[in-house]
């Protein structure tokens, strides 16, 4: 399409930032901790906002109950409204609690499905108080061992633990499941891939759909068709974008393979029917800042998105049909080679942001005040005088 079809799409692309990637977070080695990083769900809220009024593109923000837990739920999200943003995804955590060992939906015993069910349940509820339509689910089920438990009864307490969840939706409100190889077991997953989750989406009814989280697959993947087939059967309910070297790494979107994202927003732009497709970044910020790493990602999904609906599909169809192999790759090569800074920057001219959000955050000032505001080390302390 044309640069003014493109804009007016890249004027209607949302995206969806995680609290959890304003606050500290590491790995099993340590956590290094960011001078002025969020530490509480409104401050975590207020750096989403911040996101949102230097992108233009970010007017949710998605919350982890219990990372996110408050007594008034319809408080908080009055306090988001009024920050500008407003509360997206609800995700229930399955893994931070000490009986989920072995599990939670698909643990052996009834009780720990029982205390999963009800959290899942717990979600819903606040989904409804802070006006969200989405309930994200992952389940860190599996095992670590052959024999350790039966692959096909676990299977069955999956359905089955899926169906009650889905019964609990109330009209409109969708279910996205999200799938992953492996971790934090390494035998067996109890949702590994795609397949399994179309599966049970398809068992579940039309509220549900798969959650595609682009660091969950296994190498070599192509996500890409993942995307195309899940498009094609209308069973895409969202991205969990990110970028990954080697497993499930949560870097920064575009960090590692541009190109793959290119290729998967290809699929976005070329699809009629992506109006509910919920775009949300999920990573985890460890060495870098964590405000500037959003912008850096939304920047990221945008650029990509300028590109992939800059393709020449006629041609690239004619080439196609045509069975013209280097001249259709070519012709997407074209497209992913074109520099879309002018219209990127004609965009944010029209949203009334800088043309260089992750500039304007850091000559802004907002790290320093931020550092001050909270109380902790400077925002100097995290760089080394060179
Ligand atoms: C699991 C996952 C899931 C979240 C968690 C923070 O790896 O992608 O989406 O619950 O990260
Ligand atoms: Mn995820």
């Amino acid at each position: 399409m044309n640069e003014d079809a493109a804009l007016a799409r890249l004027r209607q692309l949302e995206i969806e930032t995680p609290s959890w990637a304003y606050g500290n977070s590491g790995t099993r080695f340590h956590v290094y901790p960011w001078p002025g990083a969020a530490r509480t769900v409104h401050e975590r809220i207020d750096d989403a906002a911040l996101v949102h009024r230097l992108t233009g593109c970010c007017p949710s923000v998605a919350l982890h109950i219990p990372w996110d837990a408050v007594d008034d739920y319809g408080a908080l999200r009055r306090y988001a409204e009024a920050q500008g943003v407003r509360i997206g995804a609800i995700n229930p955590n399955l893994f931070g609690d000490d009986d989920y060992r072995l599990g939670s939906l698909c643990h052996p015993s009834k009780r720990v499905r029982a205390l999963a069910l009800r959290h899942c349940r717990e979600c819903v509820e606040i989904a409804k108080d802070v006006g969200s339509s989405i309930i994200s689910l992952w389940l860190p089920d599996g095992t670590n061992y052959s024999g350790q438990d039966d692959l096909r009864e676990r299977f069955g307490r999956l359905t089955e633990g899926m169906q009650a969840v889905y019964a609990e939706l109330p009209p409109g409100m969708r279910l996205l499941v999200e799938y992953k190889l492996f971790e934090p077991t390494f035998y067996s997953t109890d949702l590994p891939d795609w397949g399994t989750a179309a599966l049970i989406c398809r068992r579940l009814g039309p509220q549900a759909q798969v959650l595609v989280d682009t660091g969950h697959h296994p190498q070599g993947t192509n996500v890409e068709q993942i995307v195309a087939v899940l498009l094609a059967e209308g069973l895409l309910g969202g991205f969990h974008f990110n970028d990954r070297k080697y497993a499930d790494d949560d870097l920064i979107v575009g960090s590692v393979d541009p190109f793959e994202l290119f290729r998967i927003m290809h699929e976005l732009a070329r699809a009629p029917d992506t109006g509910d497709v919920a775009l949300m970044i999920d990573q985890s910020h460890n060495v870098e800042g964590k405000i500037d790493a959003m912008i850096q990602s939304v920047m990221n999904i945008q650029t990509a998105y300028a590109k992939a609906l800059l393709v020449n599909e006629e041609r690239l169809a004619a080439s196609q049909l045509g069975c013209d192999v280097l001249g259709a790759h070519r012709i997407l090569q074209a497209a992913y080679e074109t520099d879309v800074r002018p219209l990127l920057t004609r965009l944010r001219q029209e949203l009334d942001v800088e043309p260089d959000p992750v500039e304007a955050f850091r000559v802004g000032g907002y790290a320093a005040r931020l550092a001050e505001e909270r109380g902790t080390a400077s925002v100097e302390s995290a760089y080394e005088r060179t």
